[in-house]
């Protein structure tokens, strides 16, 4: 299909879009078939990238976010015209919400007939251009190389997030001249110190006695864990961490606290909130105490406007701007030993207290019980996934993380159906490390095929369900809030670990406690995908303040 003349060199649109993806390290394409697609399968063949194709485009595309949240590389899905591009849809909006860099490709029916009712036919952009930063069609094989440059530096570029280009039938299969090399993308260590607000966050943490750090997803995607560490380190600042922060600091960390977070957010005089919107999650700004003074560090401008007053921000390169705080503070008094003395007794109470949940010998199991169990098994740099309702806000509190990038979760858009998607993508980014999908027996219903595409690529994630028979999390609430609850049940004792034996992996039903850890035993040696169902208690209410606002 090639050309050479004697300045250019002629490709075909996917071959085109294959080479750019290949000069940007892009090594693997997250897909499922469609004969829109075929030429850029075709140029990904050429140029040796891989491609891992799904059972449903949604898996595709979490899978292509999975792989930017475990490696902070762009990840890339390639969906087919129509009802492709439709079902990556709730993918999409959580890339939005995560600020994950993904590019998805759709096809499209050819520009030649547009508006003749083509196969598949509809105009993708407008209702995709809502969810991500960036969303163009091609509109020549020329324009390609340029389109991917563009789409993939505002992918990478703060606030990160999803972009999409589409790839009409007949331009994507004709020819066209490749343009000059691609352009280095934006590299999130450079990004310079914040231009205004240090010098006021200086003041503030030099004077706070009772400071604490806040830290969530953009200090992953801004590279700033090293930068925090060191002034968790120096300034002895106690440290809460949620989302893709979580790791950052070790959890066995001194100044790492999770069970006192209530308490210290509201006694905090100072509270330094790093990459992470003060929405539902931070109770819009009501988790800090009404005194609170707070730091605002992103890596760009919110893009939501912050609920609440806020004494400094800072919004620049998260590393840089870490650092002349730390730098800013050397040799001044700072946080006494006395506060994080304080949160740690806090802390060390609350642990105490769910001691007996985790030895609960009832069957069907506690979750706790499950998570004790299951902690023996998880080596430090294990990549936990969590897809479900309750079981996985039990997994939240449970698990812990010691290295960054190893607890992946929906995120603020909570979808449910993500967990197959990223843990294809986590275990082959990383297939010497440990990953674990945790999983509801509904959030199955959305990503249970998924086994089938890992038992097809050999990829052994061990998934263990607490198998509770409803959907806790939408059940417990309604039975409190109107005393019945409809549309909350599910099958009791599904054999969803038939399922994936079905599909070529290996399952397990574990119905006592004394039966689990020998499951994941077998498990994990079992060399196959693997899926160990754990009956569940339908009666454990995770404890819970709000679960809609
Ligand atoms: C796509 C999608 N649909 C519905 C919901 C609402 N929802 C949130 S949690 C939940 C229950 C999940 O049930 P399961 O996975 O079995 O976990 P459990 O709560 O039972 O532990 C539901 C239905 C959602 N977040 N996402
Ligand atoms: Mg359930």
């Amino acid at each position: 299909m090639e050309t050479e003349t004697s300045s250019t060199t002629n490709f075909h649109g996917g071959r085109l879009v294959a080479r750019r993806l290949k000069q940007y390290g892009v090594t693997k394409l997250f897909t499922l078939s469609g004969g829109h697609l075929f030429s850029i399968y075709d140029g990904c063949r050429d140029e040796g990238i891989e491609i891992v194709d799904t059972r449903h485009e949604q898996a595709a595309t979490f899978a292509a976010e999975g792989w930017a949240k475990v490696t902070r590389q762009p990840g890339v899905a390639a969906l087919t015209a129509g009802p492709g591009v439709t079902n990556g849809l709730s993918a999409i909006g959580s890339a939005l919400q995560n600020q994950s860099p993904i590019m998805v490709l759709g096809g499209r029916a050819p520009a030649l007939r547009w508006g003749m009712g083509s196969l598949q036919e509809i105009d993708h952009i407008p209702f995709v251009a809502p969810l991500t930063k960036f969303a163009a069609t091609a509109e020549s094989p020329e324009a390609i190389p340029g389109l991917i440059d563009e789409a993939l530096t505002t992918a990478l570029a703060p606030h990160s997030g999803p972009t999409f280009i589409d790839f009409p039938l007949d331009i994507v299969f004709s020819e066209g001249d490749e343009s000059p090399p691609a352009p280095p993308l934006p590299d999130p260590e450079a990004e310079p110190v914040a231009a205004s607000g240090v010098d006021e966050a200086i003041a503030l943490l030099a004077a706070a006695e009772r400071p604490v750090i806040m830290a969530g997803t953009n200090l992953w995607w801004g590279h700033g864990e090293k930068a925090l560490l060191e002034l968790v380190n120096e300034r002895q600042i106690p440290v809460f961490l949620n989302g893709l922060a979580r790791g950052c600091v070790p959890a066995d960390h001194e100044l790492f606290f999770a069970r006192a977070r209530g308490q210290a957010l509201q006694e905090a005089d100072v509270a330094v909130v790093i990459g992470v919107p003060m929405d539902f999650r931070l109770g819009f700004g009501g988790s800090f105490g009404e005194e609170t003074k707070l730091i605002v560090v992103d890596r760009a401008e919110p893009l939501r406007p912050n609920p609440r007053e806020v004494a400094a921000e800072c919004y620049g390169g998260i590393a840089a701007t870490l650092d002349a705080l730390r730098e800013g503070t050397a040799g001044l008094e700072g946080a006494t030993g006395a506060w994080a003395t304080k949160l740690r007794e806090v802390e060390d109470e609350k642990r105490a207290a769910e001691l007996p949940e985790l030895e609960d010998d009832r069957a069907p199991l506690h979750p706790m019980r499950i998570y004790h169990e299951l902690n023996q098994f998880l080596d430090r740099d294990a990549i936990v996934i969590g897809d479900g309702g309750d079981f996985v806000s039990f997994a939240g509190k449970m698990i812990n993380s010691y290295e960054p990038g190893c607890w992946l979760d929906p995120g603020p858009f909570g979808c449910l159906g993500s967990g197959t998607g990223y843990a294809l993508a986590a275990k082959l980014a990383f297939p010497d490390r440990q990953v674990v999908l945790i999983v509801g027996d509904g959030a199955f219903g959305f990503g249970g095929m998924e086994f089938d595409t890992l038992a097809r690529h050999g990829v052994n994630v061990v998934a263990v369900m607490g198998n509770n028979g409803i959907w806790a999390l939408e059940k417990h609430p309604m039975e409190f809030l109107y005393g019945y609850s409809v549309a909350a049940e599910l099958r009791p004792g599904t054999r969803y670990d038939e399922i994936v034996t079905t599909l070529g992996g290996y399952g397990e039903l574990v119905e006592k406690p004394a039966d689990l850890r020998p499951a994941l035993e077998r498990a994990f040696a079992a060399g196959l995908p693997a899926l160990v169902n754990v009956l569940q208690d339908p009666d454990v209410v995770y404890p819970r303040k709000s679960n809609l606002a």
